[in-house]
């Protein structure tokens, strides 16, 4: 009797719900949630220069996927390739405080939430960029009371792993969770694979769903691998966002981000917008790039590169981010200087999309003017 079956499952499914929707002491249907971008595929978390003194400012899409309007306190953290939290912004009691809507007001159209760095927060982000290392910008919305699926309110996106797809490649993104507590921990792996490209395979050590115990001090290896074997080369990307999720209290312990892209084309720049000007014995530069394919790497993907030895050495800027959203024309802007008045300064401009494929151009000289 498959409808019968049907029946009981359907009316046990709502004899679980019926309690968290009817009792009178509580109400509420709130689910805060860290939001994607639709425009991108991956976690709505931007890295962003916006303020007057170049401090790092991370915009952060907080949703409401319930019905009743919820509020709560943003933070974020730059979190290490085992991660431990290197740094949290802002500071432990200065969240950025947000109320939502339910889903149907405004809800899943999302608050955009502007959480300030400091200059540490971005010496540090900095410093891993130019050497390499993969970190995580985790975003956490902290809701005030009654909300529904706790295993939402962490996202993350992790910068500096490998990222381009190949026809016929297999690519592989190794992570590591530890447990620095002194008590076992059980945790519930989650791997999102939402708007994956059908035509890619994906593997996964542990798979989703699958539970792993740590013992106080331990630590496990865990890897996700895709490979695009025997389809064409098509311009493609994808994200992939594993969570691991505390047993004992439904919370996120842990996420890191994988976005993949099969992209072989080259950042644009709008010559039409560019600008380099001398003001006040300093220099400054103004470009508009655009990657369709995977986006502007973030963070450090436009470099202004200068020489004052015609050429002989080099020293190198990173371009703030202004506006935009690295995929449709996004603006940079920097200053390099002062010079001493008659410095002649050769300029040239690296920009890279996320999977590494970079644009060169050579800006000319510019001749610092005395005032
Ligand atoms: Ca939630
Ligand atoms: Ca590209």
């Amino acid at each position: 009797m498959p409808t019968m079956i049907a029946k009981l499952g359907t009316l046990a499914v709502l004899g679980t719900l019926a309690p968290a929707l009817g009792t009178a002491h509580d109400l509420s249907d709130i689910d805060l949630a860290i939001g994607g971008s639709s425009s991108w595929g991956r976690p709505a978390i931007l890295i962003a220069w916006r303020n007057t003194n170049k401090v790092f400012e991370a915009e952060v899409l907080v949703q409401n996927l319930g019905r009743d309007p919820g509020k709560g306190r943003v933070f974020i953290e730059i979190v290490d390739p085992d991660g431990q939290v290197l740094m949290r912004r802002p500071e432990a009691g200065q969240e950025v405080e947000v109320s939502v809507n339910g889903k149907d007001s405004g809800g899943l159209e999302g608050e955009l939430v502007q959480v300030m760095g400091s200059p540490q927060a971005n010496q540090l982000i900095d410093r891993m960029d130019r050497d390499h290392i993969p970190y995580t910008i985790r975003a956490v919305i902290e809701t005030a009371e009654g909300d529904i699926d706790r295993s939402n309110n962490v996202s993350g996106k992790t910068y500096n792993n490998e990222a381009r797809v190949d026809k016929g490649s297999r690519e592989q993104f190794s992570y590591r969770l530890s447990n620095s507590s002194e008590k076992p921990l059980s945790l519930l792996i989650e791997i999102d694979s939402a708007g994956f490209p059908e035509d890619w395979a994906l593997e996964t050590n542990p798979k989703t769903g699958e539970f792993i115990n740590l013992a106080a001090g331990e630590t496990v290896h865990g890897q996700l691998a895709i490979s695009q074997a025997g389809s064409e080369f098509r311009q493609q990307r994808g994200t992939l966002v594993l969570r691991a999720i505390d047993v004992s209290t439904d919370r996120v312990f842990d996420v890191r981000e994988w976005y993949v892209a099969a992209d072989a084309i080259q950042p644009s720049l709008d010559d039409r917008e560019q600008v380099i000007e001398v003001l006040n014995g300093s220099i400054h530069v103004e470009v508009v790039a655009h990657d369709p394919q995977s986006g502007i790497k973030e963070a450090s993907g436009v470099r202004l590169e200068y020489s004052t030895d015609e050429g002989v050495t080099y020293s190198n800027k990173v371009m703030a981010y202004a506006d935009g959203n690295f995929m449709d024309p996004t603006r940079f802007s920097t200053e390099i200087g002062p010079f001493v008045p008659g410095t002649k300064v050769q300029l040239s401009l690296s920009v890279s999309d996320s999977v590494g494929n970079i644009l060169r151009r050579e800006l000319g000289v510019k001749e610092v003017t005395g005032d």
